[in-house]
């Protein structure tokens, strides 16, 4: 579908001319799609419309922060269909795939977003959707409540990896410093989201340290996550989510390499690395992704696909 490029100024005026707003973001949500999709909810509450934000599956128990005493709105049929954080309409989860063809607008932040709403904002500078709502939501003259707010830092924070990954701008900061004055209590969010893990997460932890292989002299580190072990600690998605940057986080490692069994017995691959080109080799085992963060999908024992990934990683490594 052919998009039109539109501005904060004009998405704002779009909304405000709408009503009976259906907001969808991807499935998994993450703190930037939750947060988003309230923050602009409420916005919009303020001007009298009806909105209904719908997500899927069981969230991390920090988000508690911000849906607790959420209520959507009742309309049969949505007349404007909302997307946020949104990349692809492929992402969506199933229940919402009804509306693929029918997005009206989406704000969204990254890079490889594809043309499928009628409008679209799009800020691919931007470290989160959520601040990109900012814009929106005083364009559209809202009080930015704390309630909003929480909102708001909730994406941020997450997006930003509590202002620690390479993609934090001082705009970040800065946006952060006005959150904590309209009443955004930080020390407890960032407690609640960065400072906690489940014990599902620790017990799966527990048991992914226990089975943690060393090769190439410390600079190749393996973990392995079983089915049996998700099972055993009843983690849901939330709770294994970062674990492949466990070895990569241990001194002196180059490569760290998660192996996560799959439901149809495939084995999913994590690869993150220090200096080598992580993408390129994923690459050889039909995978990609990023320099430092990539992933593919092997069949075969975990004896076959370690040994075959390990061969590849020493011969980049010059062993
Ligand atoms: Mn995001």
């Amino acid at each position: 579908m052919e998009t039109r490029k539109i501005s904060p100024e004009e998405a704002a005026q779009r909304l405000l001319a709408a009503d009976n707003i259906l907001i969808l973001t991807h499935k998994n949500p993450d703190g930037d799609a939750i947060g988003s999709a309230l923050a602009i909810d409420r916005g919009l509450r303020q001007k009298g419309k009806h909105c209904r934000v719908t997500w899927s599956g069981e969230l991390a128990s920090y988000f508690s922060l911000i849906t607790e005493g959420y209520v959507t709105d009742s309309f049969e049929e949505p007349d404007f269909i909302l997307a946020v954080d949104l990349a692809n309409t492929r992402l969506l989860p199933e229940e919402t795939q009804c509306y693929a063809d029918r997005v009206d607008m989406v704000i969204d932040h990254h890079a490889t977003s594809v043309e499928f709403a009628k409008e679209t904002l799009l800020e691919a500078a931007a470290s989160c959707c959520a601040e990109i709502i900012v814009k929106v939501l005083i364009r559209m003259e809202c009080d930015i409540t704390t309630e909003i707010a929480n909102c708001v830092y909730v994406g941020l924070a997450t997006d930003t990896g509590c202002f620690r990954y390479s993609n934090t701008t001082a705009e970040n900061h800065l946006l952060a410093a006005k959150l904590v004055t309209l009443g955004v209590d930080i020390a407890k969010f960032n407690e609640q989201i960065f400072g906690q893990k489940s014990r599902a997460r620790v017990e799966i932890e527990r048991r992914v340290l226990a089975g943690m292989e060393f090769t190439a002299g410390g600079r190749i580190c393996i973990i392995t996550v079983t089915r049996a072990m998700l099972e055993e600690t009843r983690c849901i998605e939330s709770d294994i989510e970062g674990i492949a940057t466990i070895p990569k986080a241990i001194e002196g490692v180059e490569a760290g390499i998660t192996l996560r069994e799959q439901e149809n017995g495939n084995w999913k691959i994590s690869l993150r690395t220090a200096t080598l080109d992580a993408a390129e080799i994923c690459s050889l085992f039909g995978g990609g992704g990023h320099r430092r963060a990539a992933g593919c999908e092997c069949s075969g024992t975990p004896f076959e696909i370690k040994v075959a990934l390990v061969a590849a990683i020493n011969k980049r490594l010059g062993e």
